[in-house]
């Protein structure tokens, strides 16, 4: 490594490893990187995965390369000899904001245990030049500014390969660049972004407003803000219609130029539609393969053997359903091929909620999915299980072999060997290293659960990763904590369902037992991370309580020796690797029914940080392989939260009209306090919400929420008796490695070789 660094500075810079600048020095090492990459061998078999989404957060990729590649350490030792820090490097590198959130991430850590396990299989999707947007507060609120990542030199290698995708009034020429990927001393992959060649980053104005009309000029601009909550719109059509136009060429040249029959497509080709967002593939591939001379009722047969799709959802709002005009007048070409699939279906079943195009003429992409493609499949054993007897039931009457689970995974290579150096070193002392590429070993860290000097060990490293979250945080944020508080974080999108309402709700709750002089025993720090998306009005709303509430505490004297609450600005897949290994406290608090999975919960697990959840998604997985005595399980089972639902039988104002305790917390959030901190008519909307709606039964399980919270505060108490939680946690935790979820998808969905 040393050698070629030294090279590329002279021809990049004219200088040397001793003289060169911190930027200098990541860009040598950029290319050097990604030139071992691509001596990495590739598995060329006769059978390949394209996972199509338009989201792929792959966060960071020089250490997470150089860790894959098994040159870290070595790299590491070179720049310290010429006095340059790995860390000071990680901060010149942009992070591509490349999705909104879990489903994103979830198919970043895909690719990196596909290149691991060593099969063929790419990515495909966009490559936005903004990401998601960048979030600034300002007068405790959210405003959004744009998020650029591109520079001159990145991970984006050009390949040449461009296409030609038609809409209705124009057509756009497309451009593909490629991002290496690189598995655990194994194989590498690709992940192919489609750009477009007339892409106008000047179009920007004010914030993260731009010519939505405009679409030569803007279709790859941003990643579409949202998260599960906002209809589309014509832009967000563009965009997945170019996405999967691209995608279907792609995949055709591909078994064109290695001679296979374009008949037996589905032999070669295995498509993954990650969430709807991809589903028009299905009629685009059937029309570019009656192009091909393929017979019409053939090439339906054929794509329905070749497309699997991965469901990460029950909120009805957020199934796509597409108005039947609004694809006419983006791509009017399928639109005839939906018609005709919908016929078949309506042809063959009368249940209309099977139908893909309902009585007001919008595409049900998820239908259209299930009927036409050979898997279906939820991403958490309690999500597939409500697929199959509540959301979904009518289809998995019809068919239930497609239907199976694929509980989520996280990759352990970011998410532990790259972010948690010290909790590494402790688990490979302990049991060695044999758990990076058979994650089940980490279960023989059970033999140390009553090893006095392996737990100590472990509180030390836990309090090393406080320590360095808090100077990060100073640093960068200008934040103060105290590392010897409890550490109680909630970091994941911002949205009415995983009721970061109901966190902010406990921190009134402690704010006024400490006015009242009742103390906790220790400081607690509850930190929350999260970005709304930009037209959800009460998930703003939601932020803003928070930020006012930061300030209310930090100012009060009384109060701020021992609660501390802390909204980190801009949370992003950077922060979360600082963040997490620092948990004590990991809040997974949906409501129940309502979390698919969730994989935030899995990554404070694997880093030792004990989870205070409802059985909802991946918990009850949790629960599961720790036991009751590792994790702290409250609130309304799923079933009954249905029940709720069906019946329409939640009424939220009667909590707060029958309830005292209840009816106090929710009324200081228009107190004198807070009303001369923030802003009264949002602060007063929030209010009204949770009384009138709270649609996400905030205030159903509050009570017994903050209950639980403190019967977890009062057990951090007894250190030792926690860091056997912390250590069943980490040991139970290769479950969820998304190798072991990878391999399942293989052999259930793949049948890659
Ligand atoms: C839909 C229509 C129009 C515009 C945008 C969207 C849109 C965008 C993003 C809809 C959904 C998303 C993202 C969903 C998501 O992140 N879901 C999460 O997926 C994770 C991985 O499976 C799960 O762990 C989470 O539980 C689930 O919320």
């Amino acid at each position: 490594m040393e050698n070629r660094l030294e090279e590329i500075l002279q021809e990049m810079f004219q200088t040397t490893l001793n003289a060169a600048s911190n930027e200098q020095v990541y860009y040598a090492l950029l290319k050097a990187t990604k030139e071992r990459i691509q001596a990495a061998p590739r598995n060329e078999g006769q059978r390949k995965l394209y996972y199509i989404s338009a989201e792929f957060l792959i966060g960071k990729l020089l250490s997470n390369n150089l860790i894959n590649l098994g040159i870290y350490d070595e790299t590491e030792e070179v720049l310290k000899k010429y006095g340059k820090s790995m860390a000071e490097i990680e901060e010149v590198e942009p992070e591509p904001s490349l999705g909104n959130g879990g489903l994103g991430r979830l198919a970043a850590c895909f690719l990196d245990s596909i290149a691991t396990l060593g099969l063929n299989g790419d990515g495909i999707g966009l490559n936005y030049h903004m990401g998601l947007f960048k979030q600034v507060f300002q007068n405790h609120k959210q405003n959004e500014e744009k998020n650029p990542w591109i520079e001159k030199d990145s991970w984006l290698t050009d390949t040449g390969i461009s296409f030609e995708v038609p809409f209705r009034d124009f057509s756009l020429r497309s451009h593909l660049y490629d991002i290496d990927v690189t598995g655990y001393e194994g194989g590498a992959g690709k992940l192919h972004l489609f750009d477009v060649e007339t892409v106008d980053d000047s179009l920007v104005r004010e914030g993260i407003t731009f010519n939505k009309e405009d679409i030569s000029r803007n279709l790859t601009l941003f990643l579409y803000p949202d998260d599960s909550d906002k209809a589309g719109n014509l832009l967000r059509i563009y965009q997945q219609y170019f996405m999967v136009s691209n995608a279907a060429q792609f995949i055709i040249k591909e078994c064109e130029e290695k001679g296979y029959d374009l008949r037996k497509l589905h032999e070669h080709v295995a498509i993954q539609i990650n969430d709807t967002h991809p589903s028009m593939v299905i009629p685009e591939m059937i029309r570019l393969l009656v192009q091909k001379r393929i017979d019409f009722n053939e090439a339906i047969e054929i794509v329905q053997k070749t497309c699997a799709y991965t469901n990460h959802t029950i909120l009805a709002e957020a199934l796509e359903k597409w108005p039947i005009t609004y694809l006419e007048q983006v791509a009017p070409q399928i639109v005839p091929i939906i018609r005709d699939l919908d016929a078949r279906i309506k042809g063959r079943f009368r249940d209309p909620k099977v139908h893909i195009i309902d009585e007001q003429n919008r595409v049900h992409m998820a239908n259209m999915d299930i009927h036409f493609g050979y898997s279906v499949n939820g991403v958490a054993y309690l999500h597939t299980e409500i697929l199959k007897n509540e959301e979904l039931k009518p289809f998995y009457d019809i068919y239930p072999d497609k239907f199976n689970n694929k509980t989520n995974g996280i990759t352990f290579r970011r998410w532990l060997l790259h972010c948690n150096h010290e909790l590494t070193a402790w688990i490979e002392g302990l049991v060695g290293t044999g758990y990076r590429k058979d994650a089940d070993e980490l279960g023989r860290l059970m033999e140390f659960a009553d090893h006095a000097e392996a737990l100590d060990g472990l509180l030390k490293v836990k309090q090393a990763k406080k320590d360095e979250l808090a100077a990060y945080l100073k640093e960068t944020q200008g934040i103060t904590i105290d590392p010897n508080s409890v550490f109680d974080i909630q970091v994941k999108r911002l949205h009415e369902y995983k009721r970061q309402q109901m966190n902010a709700l406990y921190v009134i709750y402690q704010y006024l037992q400490i006015k009242d002089g009742k103390k906790p025993r220790r400081p607690i720090t509850v930190i929350f991370g999260a970005k709304a998306a930009p037209a959800y009005t009460i998930a703003k709303d939601i932020i803003h309580l928070i930020l006012c509430l930061q300030e209310l505490t930090v100012n009060d004297p009384d109060v701020a020796p021992y609660l501390k609450v802390v909204m980190v600005e801009n949370y992003n897949v950077t922060l979360a690797e600082k963040v997490i290994p620092a948990c004590d406290i990991s809040e997974q608090i949906s409501l129940a029914s309502k979390e698919a999975s969730g994989t935030g919960n899995m990554k404070f697990m694997l880093n030792g940080a004990v989870t205070l959840g409802t059985e909802d998604g991946a918990n009850v997985e949790i629960h599961q392989l720790v036991g009751d005595e590792n994790i702290y399980v409250f609130g309304k089972s799923s079933e009954e939260v249905i029940g709720y639902y069906r019946e329409s039988s939640y009424s939220a104002v009667d909590f707060y009209i029958e309830d005292e305790e209840i009816r106090r917390l929710v009324d200081f959030i228009i107190s004198p306090e807070l009303l001369r901190i923030g802003d009264k008519y949002l602060l007063l909307d929030l209010h009204a919400e949770l009384i009138r709606k709270d649609w996400f039964m905030t205030l159903l399980d509050v009570k017994e929420y903050i209950k639980k919270k403190e019967e977890v505060l009062a057990d951090y108490e007894d250190r030792t008796a926690w860091a056997k939680k912390m250590l069943v946690n980490i040991a139970k935790a290769g479950f969820f490695s998304s190798d072991r979820t990878i391999a399942e998808y293989n052999r259930d969905i793949w049948k890659l070789k």
